[in-house]
């Protein structure tokens, strides 16, 4: 049996959602799937807040999925390499909001943007959340 490409992904993946699902499905097809999930700190400096969960749920959360082999915490964008390096990945995949972004690193792996899942986001989410009338 050949050895399973080893693929590597990054993400907050905040109120976990479908979007967030349908990324890791489709990368998992690919092989054995690595999640690199934003710290805290890191997802500050990314989007000016705190997430809504921690850094510890989110990293469970994502480590539950059926998709997923293993989850790291992805503590800056200047760590990448050293990511990518540290795990011999095959192939990064990432979201199309990122396209060109992580071209870089195509000297060590493969660089893969799969199109996003259409009107699901977490800012949205947690905009509607906040102004529902049940949340106070
Ligand atoms: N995603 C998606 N469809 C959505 C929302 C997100 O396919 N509707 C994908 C994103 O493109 C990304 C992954 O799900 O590949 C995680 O999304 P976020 O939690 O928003 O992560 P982000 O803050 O973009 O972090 O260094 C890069 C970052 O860590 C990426």
């Amino acid at each position: 049996m050949s050895k399973q490409h080893v693929i590597v992904t990054f993400g907050t993946f905040d109120l976990f959602h479908i979007g967030h699902v349908r990324l890791l499905q489709r990368a998992a097809v690919l092989g054995a799937l690595h999640v690199g999930v934003s710290s805290d700190a890191f997802t500050f400096l990314k989007k000016q807040r705190m997430p809504v969960f921690s850094e510890s749920e989110r990293l469970e959360i994502v480590g539950t999925s059926r998709f997923v082999s293993s989850v790291f915490l992805e503590e800056s964008f200047d760590r990448k390499r050293e990511y990518l390096m540290n795990l011999s990945a095959d192939v990064m995949v990432m979201g199309d909001d990122w396209v060109g972004q992580f071209d870089e690193f195509s000297d060590i792996c493969k660089v893969v943007y799969l199109p996003r899942t259409q009107s699901v986001c977490t800012t949205d989410l947690l905009a509607s959340i906040q102004n529902s009338p049940l949340s106070s």
